[in-house]
């Protein structure tokens, strides 16, 4: 099993840099820092992390093609790839579709672009020179005029399209969940995608993007990660809810609750045991060895452990270092 874990750089990237000094002494093999506009720049944050550890991989968790460029997502991952000592890892996804509505970006065909763009950054980061007509993606003769190294390139996927897609055509898959009934499904999309491209699925990194909250005592454990199940529950597609058991219109109270910032109802009983079950990985470090376990046994191959990580982050990592990846 590979471990990873997930910082949002909406915190102070120096704060971000000592815990991933610290999940590199635990033992954690991957770090993987969100995109979004609004808070500190994912390649400014994965240099300062380049320079402050010495063996943990360095992944955008994931950064997207609209707001960059594939010509310039290729020289950035280059750039850290080389500042690392090899230790890059791209991650790609389509992109967040609210924070893309506040910025004025037109959020068309997400699969075909972020499949293109994949096509466009392999070409840069292998040196050639790119002349692309994509129904998207467009090249005229660009090229990289140094070189990238060896990068692997992960995309970030919920959708079936999109899970195939991983299949074909990446070395990794993130994908957030954090219950088995969501990975039955998704490896089977991403072994379909390897066998229509003659690859063998297990090539396909299968990633546990999962909301994780670890503690001694499973109450606090559960109490961090709510806000964040809040979150997934309102955003998760109905398909998703349904698989889960879970009724369709607490989509919508949920989601009514957060737009006020009624986070005492939140807490007070809106998100349920059964949520806490199906959208995180959450409790003490035996809950969530179990919940690991589960997940390793269908196909799981990378455990990342995303916010909250756990009421306190710097014992809740010391705590996955001593008590799972030990
Ligand atoms: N998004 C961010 O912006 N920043 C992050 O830091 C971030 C982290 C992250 C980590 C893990 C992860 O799994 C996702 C993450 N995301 C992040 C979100 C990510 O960028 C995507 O928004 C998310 O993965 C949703 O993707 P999805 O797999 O649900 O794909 C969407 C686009 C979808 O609708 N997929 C459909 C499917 O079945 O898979 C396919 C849709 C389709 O076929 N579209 C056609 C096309 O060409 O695009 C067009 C169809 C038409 O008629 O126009």
């Amino acid at each position: 099993m590979t471990f990873g874990i997930e910082f949002v750089p909406s915190d102070p990237v120096l704060k971000i840099a000592h815990y991933a000094k610290l999940a590199e002494q635990q033992g954690f093999d991957n770090v993987w820092i969100t995109d979004h506009y609004n808070n500190r720049d994912v390649y400014s944050t994965l240099t300062v992390l380049a320079m402050n550890t010495n063996s943990i991989k360095l992944g955008t968790g994931v950064t997207n093609p609209y707001t960059r460029n594939a010509a310039i997502t290729a020289s950035s991952i280059a750039s850290l790839n080389e500042i690392s000592g090899g230790r890059a890892i791209l991650g790609l996804g389509p992109g967040d579709k609210a924070t893309f509505d506040a910025m004025g970006i037109a959020w068309d065909k997400p699969l075909t672009t972020t499949k293109e763009s994949i096509q466009a950054i392999r070409s840069f980061i292998a040196g050639e020179k790119v002349t692309m007509d994509g129904d998207m993606v467009k090249f005229g003769g660009a090229k990289m005029a140094f070189k990238a190294g060896n990068v692997p390139i992960y995309m970030g996927a919920q959708g079936p399209k999109m899970l195939e897609l991983a299949g074909e055509v990446s070395d990794g898959v993130l994908i957030n969940a954090s219950h088995p009934k969501d990975f039955e499904v998704a490896v089977q999309q991403i072994a379909a995608g390897a066998k229509k491209a003659g690859r063998d699925p297990k090539e396909v990194d299968v990633a546990a993007y999962a909301c994780f909250s670890i503690d001694k005592d499973a109450a606090k454990a559960k109490s961090a990660a709510q806000i964040v199940v809040a979150f997934i529950v309102a955003g998760s597609p109905d398909m998703v809810l349904e698989r889960h058991g879970i009724d369709v219109s607490a989509k919508s109270d949920i989601g009514g609750a957060i737009a006020k910032g009624d986070f005492g109802a939140l807490m007070g009983g809106m998100v349920t045991n059964d949520m806490m079950d199906a959208f995180s990985i959450s409790g003490t470090p035996e809950d969530c060895k179990a919940r690991i376990n589960e997940l390793l046994d269908i196909g799981v191959t990378q455990i990342v452990a995303g916010s909250p990580i756990g009421p306190n982050k710097e014992k809740a990592i010391k705590l996955i270092g001593k008590e799972i990846i030990g």
